[in-house]
């Protein structure tokens, strides 16, 4: 079975608020001046353009919020809300929608978005491919940034705002989430992911068991979900040598070809109903080579093929 739906939206998400790099809100304008529509078109597709994702206030100013503990939590919420609304209406149309971010945080408005839509169908399943689980809470975080709870407030860990997004919350379950990439994990997503029993291939595994095993699985497991999965990928995964121009780097990551199969498999899966990459920063991207990268990692996940 091939997946797609034959039109694409993209929705930006230019907001880098709720982590420490406010460079990431240039990365969907990086990506779209990087030709991705015209080699989508090359694809096969037809593609629209909803923008992108709107906003209140300037996360920008340093300010503390005791009350909540988290950092940009307003403006994050508005960001995630305005996502929400543009990914959703992307499924109304009947087309699949592809997020650029822009910070992690996207997640907590794309992926509820999804998990509404399919909500009839079934559970939504949720491939994570990161350096980072992004699994804090408020109470585990070391920095307060909301980028490092997206996966958290998803599985309804976070009581308040931040998990309560979509219409029938949780947007996914512990079950319906899968970690591909990990190598940096904070000491309480540790005991969370082994609380709630989280399947996870970490670097280790694809170092054990080569990326084309663990990628395999990945989806045979992802597959029990009724209406297919959504694939976050965040740019730093892959290893900063590849992949410079990010949010967080951390050495150790996927080569350029590990990169190119993930998304391989993800278009062969069929089950993929829409798909995020994030953390791109183009103001470190001075020859372009990050961005170039990122948009090919976007055709492999779309269907393109070496014959
Ligand atoms: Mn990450």
């Amino acid at each position: 079975m091939k997946p797609h739906k034959k039109q694409i939206t993209l929705v930006g998400y230019a907001y880098g608020g709720a982590g420490n790099v406010p460079g990431c809100k240039d990365g969907p304008a990086a990506f779209r001046n990087n030709g991705l529509t015209e080699k989508l078109s090359e694809l096969g597709y037809s593609v629209s353009d909803a923008g992108d994702a709107e906003y209140r206030g300037d996360p920008n100013t340093e300010k503390s919020e005791s009350k909540t503990n988290v950092r940009n939590l307003k403006e994050t919420l508005s960001a995630c809300t305005s996502l929400y609304q543009k990914v959703y209406a992307a499924l109304e149309h009947g087309n699949f929608p592809l997020i650029l971010g822009g910070d992690h945080s996207s997640s907590i408005g794309s992926v509820a978005a999804v998990s509404d839509f399919y909500r009839t169908q079934g559970p939504l399943g949720l491939l994570w491919v990161d350096t980072h689980p992004d699994i804090n809470t408020p109470e585990t975080s070391p920095s307060k940034n909301i980028f490092g709870m997206s996966v958290a407030a998803l599985l309804g860990q976070i009581p308040g705002p931040l998990s309560s997004l979509q219409k029938s919350p949780p947007a996914v379950t512990a079950e319906s989430l899968v970690y591909i990439g990990l190598r940096e994990v904070d000491p309480g997503e540790r005991e969370l992911i082994k609380k709630l029993g989280i399947r996870c291939y970490t670097m280790k595994d694809i170092d054990s068991r080569g990326l084309f095993s663990v990628v395999t699985e990945a989806i045979e497991y992802l597959a029990a979900n009724e209406a297919g999965f959504f694939t976050s990928f965040d740019l730093d995964v892959c290893d900063p040598r590849i992949i410079s121009a990010i949010g967080t780097p951390c050495r150790g990551g996927l080569t350029y070809r590990e990169s190119h199969l993930v998304m391989e498999k993800i278009f062969d899966s069929g089950l993929c109903r829409a798909l995020e990459l994030v953390e791109l920063n183009p103001s470190l991207d001075d020859s372009g080579e990050s961005t170039e990268i990122a948009v090919s990692l976007i055709e492999s996940a779309l269907g393109k093929t070496i014959l």
